[in-house]
Parts: C-alpha cells; sequence; structure tokens
C-alpha cells in the first residue's frame, strides 16, 4: 500500500471527477479533475527543475487555487511542502531558508526581489492569479504524474512554529501525521460529500491548510475558495454553505455584522472554531444568535487535531471535548503523575498525529517527549470532574510564555530581544492583554534609561519594518522598572492586571 497521503486523497475524489471542487467568487469552478491536474503538472514542473523526493519546497504565496495544487503536487512527488505566513519579512524568511534549505521557494510577484536575495540558492518560481512563472512551467507539462510510493514516516511538510527561545523550530510532519489526523477528522465530523465548506482561513498554517482542506478533499465535497476572512463577504456566502471552520476572531467579527442572522446561518450544519479559546460568551452569543452551537476542538502544529467536542452529543463552552479516534491524551503533574479529573496539570499526547520532531533539533525534540513517549504540548488542563461535559478535557492556560492573537502564536522573547536592543531602552516585557477582536492584543511594557525619552511609534514603525506585523505590539507602555519576584523573574501576571485590566 501507497502511504502518500495524496494517493489516499486520490482515492476519494468523487468518481465521474468533474466534479465541483472549489468554488471560487467571481471566478470558474475548479473541478477536481482540473486540479488533479493542475498538480499532476506542477509535480513535473518541479521535478524538471531539480526537486526530488526529500527536497523542501518553500511557499509563501497568496491564496490563488494554484497553491492548493502546488500543495497536492509536493505531497504526490514526495517533495516537503514548506508554507510561509505571508506576514514574515525578509529577516524572519532568511532564516526559514536558511534553516531549511528549500530546493525551489515559490513566492509572490512583489517579494521576487527580496527572496532571490536570501533563497540560499533555491530556484525561485513566483505564483500569482494566473500561475506566475510556476503556472508558465507546468503549462507545457503532462497532466499525469505517478504518485510516488511514500512510507508512512516519510516528510510530507514542515511548519514552522515560534518558540520560547525566540528562535523558531521546523515541526516535521509526515504522511502518517496528517493522514491518520485526516480520517479522524472526517469520522468525527461526518464530512459527506454534500459538504460545502467555507475556507476563509490563511493556507499557510495547519488549520486552513490541513484541517479544512484535508477534510473536504477527503470527503469530495465543495469548498468555497475565498482569499481571505472578510465577514461581509462570509455572511453572503454563507447560505449556500454547509460547514465552516474558523478562529475565535471569525466568530466575534461574524456577530459584529448586524447582516449575520439565523437565516443567513441556517444551511450550515457545522461551525468549529478552534486555534484559540472560544469565549463562553462567543459560544452563547453566537447560539442567541444563530440557534447553532459552535463546536470547539483543540490542535496544535506539532500534533494536528488532538481533542474535539462531540458532533452528536454535548457541546460545552469553555471545554475542547474528547480525544479525537486513535489519539491519546492525558493531564499529568509535575512530576509526570497522572492527575485526577479536576486536578490541573500538563497535557500530553500520544499517537500516530504526533510529528516526527523539529527539524534538525535532535535536542529541542528529545525535551519535548517524556522517556515513555508522550509530547508536552505546553498547554495546562483538567478533566471535567462531573456534569454534562463529564471527561471533556478544559484547558487552564499555558506553561509556556505565549501569546495567540487573532488565532496566531506569538512568543513575547523574540519581540523582547528586539526592543531591548532599540537606544534609549534598558529592558522590556511583552504580554498578551485582553482584546475584544484578537482574543489577546500583543503589548510591550518598557523600562527606559535615565533621561531617555521612548517614542512609540518609532519601536512599532521599525519593528514593522522587521518582523511581520501581527507580532508587533499594538499598544508600547513605559514604566519605572519591572516587577520581579523573590526569584528575579518578571511577574508578567502584575503587568498584565496593570495594563490590561485582568485579575493576576
Ligand atoms: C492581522 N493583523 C493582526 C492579526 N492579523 N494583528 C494581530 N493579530 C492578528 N492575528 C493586523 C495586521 O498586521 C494589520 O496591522 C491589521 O491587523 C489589518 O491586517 P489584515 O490583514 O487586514 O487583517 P485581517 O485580514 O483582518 O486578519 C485578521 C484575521 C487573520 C483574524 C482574519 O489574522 C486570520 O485569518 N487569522 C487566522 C490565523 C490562523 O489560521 N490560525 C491558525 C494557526 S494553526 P496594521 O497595523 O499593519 O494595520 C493553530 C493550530 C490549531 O493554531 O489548533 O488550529
Ligand atoms: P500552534 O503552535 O500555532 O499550532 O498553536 C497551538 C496552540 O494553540 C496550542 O498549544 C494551544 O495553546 C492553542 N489552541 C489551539 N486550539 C485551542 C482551543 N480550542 N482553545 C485554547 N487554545 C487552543
Amino acid at each position: 500500500m501507497n502511504a502518500n497521503l495524496y494517493a489516499l486523497i486520490e482515492a476519494h475524489f468523487p468518481s465521474g471527477a468533474e466534479q465541483p471542487c472549489l468554488l471560487i467568487p467571481g471566478a470558474p469552478v475548479v473541478h477536481y479533475d482540473e486540479l488533479a491536474q493542475a498538480s499532476a503538472r506542477i509535480a513535473n514542473a518541479l521535478t524538471r527543475a531539480g526537486c526530488q523526493p526529500g527536497d523542501r519546497v518553500a511557499v509563501q504565496a497568496d491564496k490563488h487555487w494554484h497553491v492548493l495544487a502546488l500543495y497536492l503536487a509536493c505531497l504526490r512527488a514526495g517533495f516537503v511542502y514548506l508554507p510561509l505566513n505571508t506576514a514574515y519579512r525578509r529577516s524572519e524568511l532568511a532564516y526559514f531558508f536558511a534553516d531549511a534549505t528549500p530546493r525551489v521557494v515559490v513566492c509572490r510577484p512583489q517579494t521576487l526581489g527580496t527572496i532571490e536575495t536570501i533563497a540560499n540558492g533555491a530556484r525561485v518560481l513566483t505564483v500569482d492569479a494566473h500561475g506566475g512563472a510556476l503556472g508558465d512551467r507546468a503549462r507545457g507539462e503532462a497532466a499525469h504524474f505517478a504518485t510516488v510510493q511514500s512510507q508512512p514516516d516519510d516528510l510530507a511538510a514542515i511548519v514552522y512554529t515560534s518558540g520560547t527561545t525566540g528562535r523558531s523550530k521546523g515541526a516535521s510532519l509526515t504522511h502518517r501525521n496528517l493522514a491518520s489526523n485526516a480520517l479522524a477528522l472526517v469520522e468525527a465530523w461526518a464530512f459527506t460529500r454534500g459538504d460545502v465548506l467555507l475556507h476563509a482561513l490563511p493556507i499557510y498554517h495547519v488549520h486552513g491548510l490541513f484541517v479544512a482542506i484535508h477534510c473536504a478533499l477527503l470527503s469530495g465535497a465543495r469548498l468555497w475558495w475565498l482569499p481571505r476572512f472578510d465577514a461581509g463577504e462570509v455572511v453572503e456566502r454563507l447560505p449556500a454553505a454547509t460547514a465552516m471552520m474558523g478562529v475565535p476572531t471569525f466568530y466575534t467579527r461574524l456577530l459584529a455584522e448586524p447582516a449575520f442572522t439565523r437565516e443567513r446561518a441556517r444551511n450550515v450544519r457545522l461551525f468549529v472554531s478552534g486555534s484559540a479559546p472560544l469565549l463562553p460568551e462567543t459560544f452563547a452569543a453566537f447560539r442567541e444568535r444563530t440557534g447553532q452551537t459552535i463546536l470547539e476542538r483543540y490542535g496544535m502544529t506539532e500534533t494536528g487535531m488532538i481533542t474535539s467536542n462531540p458532533l452528536d452529543g454535548v457541546r460545552a463552552a469553555g471545554t475542547v471535548g474528547r480525544p479525537l479516534a486513535g489519539i491519546s491524551v492525558r493531564v499529568v503533574d509535575d512530576a509526570g503523575r497522572v492527575c485526577a479529573p479536576g486536578v490541573v496539570g500538563g497535557v500530553q499526547v500520544r499517537g500516530p498525529n504526533v510529528f516526527a520532531g523539529y527539524w534538525q533539533m535532535p535536542e529541542k525534540t528529545r525535551e519535548e517527549f517524556t522517556v515513555d513517549g508522550w509530547f508536552r504540548t505546553g498547554d495546562v488542563g483538567e478533566w471535567v470532574p462531573e456534569g454534562e461535559a463529564k471527561d471533556y478535557l478544559r484547558l487552564a492556560g499555558r506553561a509556556k510564555d505565549m501569546i495567540i492573537s487573532g488565532g496566531l502564536n506569538v512568543y513575547p522573547k523574540e519581540i523582547e530581544e528586539r526592543i531591548d536592543a532599540f537606544p534609549g531602552v534598558v529592558e522590556s516585557a511583552v504580554i498578551g492583554v485582553p482584546d475584544p477582536d484578537f482574543g489577546e492584543a500583543v503589548t510591550a511594557v518598557v523600562v527606559a534609561k535615565p533621561g531617555q525619552a521612548i517614542d512609540e511609534a518609532a519601536i512599532i514603525g521599525t519593528l514593522k519594518d522587521e518582523i511581520a506585523a501581527f507580532k508587533v505590539p499594538k499598544r508600547v507602555h513605559v514604566i519605572d522598572e519591572l516587577p520581579r519576584n523573590a526569584m528575579g523573574k518578571v511577574q508578567k501576571n502584575l503587568l498584565r492586571q496593570r495594563f490590561g485590566g485582568t485579575s493576576p
């Protein structure tokens, strides 16, 4: 049997392949056979460009359907797909290229000049709405490509996640990781060929790329392929959709639209939320407005999806449900002992979904696994001890010092190091404060050198030139001294209380 994920996906394509796959506003429908042929052409073109199985193909591109074909091409040819957030700037990209040494980089036409100077010897091709240079090369290629024979442990993708040390780590994901998770989700959420999934997520993170796309393609469903999340556009398309996936910000923004009514949501059988905590207020307001109950699930880049509230049965606000089929989850104390229900501890995971390790970081990989093979998520939670959500997992916070803003992770250390390097700054602390739109807003607290003024706008402006804008603090506060505990550790809880109005 071929463990290649593309082989599995293709086996589920609807028969009589001229079935609609991507519904794109203002553009012709893309059918399943067109997608398959486009992926074959790209696989042939990349092979001709020198790519071999195991080579990395790094992609920083807008959400054109050709990019989906490119992803499928990499899978079927055994190349390792490496998606990059479009917000990443030059220095961030240079790090990824140096670390992953891709054979090919695919980018937007407007960044070609920059990327060529940092691509580390990779061949650089553009992709745009018409296909770009990649499309030009693919056009003359055969529309057939024999999917390579893959082993379950062969790499399918590397997805970078930020690290507590400020250095990003590439999570190496295998064909087995992606395939097992995709099958578990199709089953848990009962996707069928009759579904139409509204897809407004970006396709450079696991939520939009793997969770959403695999559920749809593995069930022969259709997707509304929207370039980005725009609440008005989503409200317009929802009556023609049966499912939607989003980060909590999608749901708070929908609720802010007066045109988003029960009637608009009537045909949708499933609203899924994840990537960040869904506030119980949002859960309740959504139910009140639409009569529908959001299904919250929990996952991470290194593991794919871990737990989910049920399709049938109680979906409980503030919980992330039960482990998906084939996945084991445990909650342990600091000594590694399993916690009783109701006792908060570290969340650990084991199963075919758990990644193969961090790209070229064996030490870091070892640190994140227990001796008996469980992956430490860095999240903290408990099993609900009683009531209608008994035995569901409730996340209680994070052991790792991480902020989630609009579903995107920001590690304070990376930002603090940059702010500390500004002239006039003694030191800084970066925290997340509650934000009605992004859930948490990145905020900096800075100590100035005696007699030096801190220019908030200058710090924000300079950081925006250097790093992805979603990581840049929305505010910079100046303070005389950072509060520290007896061990000398900065008490971020006190800063959150002072600048975010939350209790410590
Ligand atoms: C954009 N901006 C953000 C931001 N997104 N700021 C903080 N946090 C964010 N998430 C800033 C931009 O830099 C810009 O700033 C301004 O907001 C407007 O930019 P935009 O591009 O117009 O924003 P918008 O399209 O409204 O994007 C917001 C969003 C988007 C919430 C729709 O961030 C999004 O799609 N988030 C989903 C991310 C996701 O897929 N996460 C899953 C990760 S996988 P300025 O100052 O320049 O104006 C994962 C595992 C799992 O976590 O379990 O799923
Ligand atoms: P990432 O590293 O981008 O994959 O983000 C994974 C992290 O997002 C997890 O470790 C959690 O901290 C968080 N996360 C994902 N889903 C949820 C959820 N439903 N509720 C709370 N946090 C979540």
